[in-house]
């Protein structure tokens, strides 16, 4: 609790240009809690790293999601977003909670196990130990709940088996989180394979809609979209490609999917999809040309990081320096 308020914690890792999967199904839906909870959104550069980042690139992503955060309307004053990169307690935490994790524990993650098989030839013990980074994250800010997707349980699983073991030896230290389960838990799949989630590390760039595509390639990816021969625009299992593009409609213009269906009674292929690319449109332009302002606003921009910063460092140095107590390391004798 931070005044009276449940802690809520998130993020995204700096890695590739989010999509509007990314936004419908986590941003979007983040930015409805920050009046009931007390927000934190990390750009997660440090877990970055297991995949190989060209510097230059690297370090302007993660200014770039930082900025995009805030055009997309998560308010810098009334919540915590900073770089965890930037207060040192995570990498801290995360050895000390390394102690407390058993290799058979992070052997059982499938996340690991699929990213391995992806990456033959890096597979570095960063990788492996992802989870516990990411509880430390969690556990710094002893934070209630966790908003996140499905393919993320299982690292909030360990985060509290971890939290739990901690408590079970040296008393009430950590809270234990639970996962947030979004109301609208938008799943958008790729254009080009609606049976695969869209992703921002697809290599075919027609099946996602990026957070910065200009209206022109809008139209045109979702022209191509893949339906079916049929041409009723309908909701069904059957129907992968249209349900998807009907989802996307829906959750754009926050109508449900009756109501999306009744749009296109009658409506052939050709409209629909035209009538999906202004809904994503008329969502995306006003981030982009926030998104725009903003980049311009360099001062302001390092103004939020300085502030926000020193509030996420504040309240996880209180639980680091209660962990390192409780574990019996020496405290700093004081300046006379
Ligand atoms: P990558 O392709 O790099 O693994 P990703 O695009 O799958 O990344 P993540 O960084 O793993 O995205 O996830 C960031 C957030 O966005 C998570 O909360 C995740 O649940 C959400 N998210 C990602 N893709 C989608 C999608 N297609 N539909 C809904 N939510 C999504
Ligand atoms: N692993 C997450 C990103 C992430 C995160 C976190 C999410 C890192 N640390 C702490 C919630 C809480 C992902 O890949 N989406």
């Amino acid at each position: 609790m931070i005044d009276d308020k449940k802690v809520l914690y998130s993020g995204m890792q700096a890695t590739g240009n989010l999509t509007i999967g990314n936004y419908l199904g986590a941003l979007k839906n983040w930015l409805s809690l920050n009046e009931e909870y007390e927000c934190f959104w990390g750009v997660m550069d440090l877990h970055s790293l297991t995949v190989r980042q060209q510097p230059a690139d690297f370090r302007k992503k993660a200014r770039n999601l930082l900025v995009l955060y805030i055009a997309a309307g998560l308010d810098p004053k009334k919540n915590c977003i900073y770089f965890q990169s930037h207060v040192s307690a995570h990498a801290e935490l995360s050895w000390l909670l390394g102690c407390f994790t058993y290799m058979g524990e992070l052997n059982r993650m499938t996340q690991f196990k699929e990213k391995a098989a992806k990456h033959t030839d890096n597979i570095n013990a960063g990788l492996f130990t992802y989870p516990v980074l990411m509880a430390a994250d969690i556990l710094l800010y002893q934070t209630d709940f966790v908003p996140v997707g499905k393919d993320q349980k299982q690292h909030l699983e360990i985060t509290r088996d971890i939290a739990e073991r901690f408590n079970g030896i040296y008393g009430d230290v950590l809270t234990i989180p639970e996962p947030y389960i979004m109301k609208a838990g938008a799943k958008i799949m790729s254009l080009q394979d609606p049976a695969k989630k869209m992703s921002k590390s697809d290599e075919n760039i027609n099946g996602s809609i990026y957070l910065m595509d200009d209206p022109d390639t809008i139209v045109r990816k979702c022209k191509r979209a893949v339906t079916d021969s049929e041409s009723e625009v309908r909701y069904s299992e059957e129907k992968p490609g249209v349900s998807n593009l009907l989802e996307i409609y829906s959750t754009c213009l926050g109508k449900s999917i009756e109501e999306a269906e009744k749009d296109f009674v009658g409506v052939g292929y050709g409209d629909f999809k035209m009538a999906v690319a202004e809904a994503v449109i008329s969502i995306l332009k006003p981030m982009q040309e926030e998104y725009n302002r903003l980049q311009k606003e360099k001062d302001y921009i390092d103004s939020i990081i300085l502030e926000n910063d020193e509030k996420a460092a504040y309240f996880a140095n209180k639980t680091l320096r209660k962990v390192k107590k409780k574990l019996g390391l020496t405290e700093k004798p004081r300046k006379a």
